[in-house]
């Protein structure tokens, strides 16, 4: 007999079938013995009763997490007891069942509350958890809404390296790679240079890239490796354009994820985010101004907290950009005008209180470009290879990058991004916490 999932198990109602997943719950009443078995598409009650002598023997000795194959007849629940969720309106009568995989006595409850350092020490078990099932679901759901919406834009997908020469910003923490000939690599913090080198050839571009900062610290928003959806695009006004592909893109996310997963924003005791047809635009020293702050050359966390609650109140959005960042602050190849000097053409996007993105418009003239890195004390010559793409013909252009981590971590409201993340690294963790 075939497996059948057990969401399928609605549409062969009387039949017999067998069906295979993890034991999630046992509960013994009286004679009778109640299991919810998960598979890929979801939870099933499954009833053993004493006319399967054979059946209720092994459904005794079960545990949670025993992996089982099952043989039963499909039952309709009665109304009055029908469950939540696709598979709530069946049970299935057991016939025969089978261990496929017993499991130790877990460590902890599955439904326990647990403090993030021991969710983490047990990944490979706590993983399977509803939350967290949800949060890598909703995960999934952001990367593919994305990509498709990027797609539809006219961007062509590339892989870009996670080896790189040189660190792609200029001096953002890199880790060191040791092992090619007379040379020293580094780990990419970004995939910048490789994703402007593809507005050559594609004039849209985009990639999913793993970045790796050697972060000082260890931070509710800092990860030492962390996905990042960029794109860049070629024939920008300003930064203005890419904030407007931008836009579309989250929108495009926050619709797909709304319609397909209303039930998940419920269980985490949030919404889906406000997504107006324009998102606020602020200026830096004009956010600053109305959170009645003095001029500065950027944002504390507190800030961005503070101006995304405006954002909210005042515009009916749970996103804000905000432009015009001196350009000292910002990445070498980030564009000025010269009569908007000193401010950037980068831009910073908040969500829920978190920079999710970063972008701008880039300097796209070879000249000024040198020029910049030499004010920024780097070595032009270290750059040769990249300035090719400038010396043979570069339009103006522009880009910018989202954290899915982040992205993640406050579409469903979680606090620390490291939850949002399947398997996070920070100074103190590798898998496993570095100090034991
Ligand atoms: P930036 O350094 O701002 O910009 O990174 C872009 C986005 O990546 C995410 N991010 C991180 N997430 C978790 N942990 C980290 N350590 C971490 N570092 C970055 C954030 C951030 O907004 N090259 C530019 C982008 C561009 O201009 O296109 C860049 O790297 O969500």
């Amino acid at each position: 007999m075939e497996r059948t999932l057990n969401s399928e198990l609605t549409d062969k109602i009387g039949e017999p079938v067998r069906t295979a997943g993890w034991v999630s719950i046992r509960r013994d009443h009286g004679k009778l013995i109640f299991l919810d078995v998960r598979d890929r598409s979801g939870e099933v009650q499954c009833v053993v009763t004493p006319k399967a002598e054979d059946a209720l023997a092994v459904a005794k000795t079960l545990r949670p997490q025993w992996v089982v194959e099952i043989e039963g007849e499909v039952k309709e629940r009665p109304e009055n007891m029908k469950g939540a969720g696709v598979c709530g309106g069946v049970e299935l009568v057991a016939r025969r069942i089978a261990v496929l995989s017993q499991a130790e006595e877990l460590p902890f409850d599955m439904a326990a509350e647990l403090n993030l350092d021991t969710h983490l020490d047990y990944l490979p078990l706590t993983l399977r958890t509803k939350r967290s099932r949800d949060i890598f679901t909703m995960q999934a759901a952001i990367l593919d809404a994305y990509r498709r919406s990027l797609i539809a834009q006219g961007f062509t997908e590339f892989a870009a390296p996670a080896l790189v020469g040189g660190d792609a910003e200029g001096g953002a923490a890199a880790f060191k790679v040791e092992y090619f000939n007379d040379a020293v690599a580094f780990l990419a913090t970004s995939p910048q240079l490789y994703k402007q080198i593809m507005v050559g050839p594609f004039e849209r571009a985009f990639t999913v890239a793993k970045i790796f900062r050697a972060e000082k610290s260890a931070t509710t928003r800092h990860l030492s490796e962390a996905t990042c959806i960029d794109f860049e695009m070629g024939f920008v006004e300003n930064e203005h354009a890419v904030m407007r592909a931008l836009e579309r893109s989250i929108r495009d996310v926050v619709e797909e994820v709304s319609r397909t997963h209303a039930d998940m924003f419920e269980r985490f005791g949030t919404t889906p985010p406000l997504t107006p047809e324009h998102f606020p635009v602020l200026t830096l020293q004009e956010a600053l101004k109305a959170l009645g702050k003095k001029e500065a050359p950027d944002m504390e966390p507190e800030d961005e907290r503070g101006i995304c609650e405006w954002a909210k109140k005042e515009r009916g959005s749970d996103f804000i950009f905000i432009t015009r960042f001196p350009t000292k602050k910002r990445a070498f190849y980030t564009y000025e005008d010269p009569a908007e000097a000193p401010y950037s053409r980068g831009f910073d996007l908040l969500f829920r209180g978190l920079e999710i993105n970063s972008g701008a418009q880039r300097i796209h003239d070879q000249a000024m470009l040198v020029e910049r890195m030499r004010d920024r004390g780097l070595d032009p010559q270290k750059f040769r290879y990249y300035l090719q793409a400038f010396k043979y013909g570069m339009p103006p252009h522009g880009g910018c990058s989202t954290g899915l981590e982040r992205f993640t971590a406050r579409m469903l409201e979680i606090p620390n991004v490291k939850e949002a993340t399947a398997f996070p690294r920070d100074m103190n963790r590798i898998d496993v916490r570095l100090s034991d």
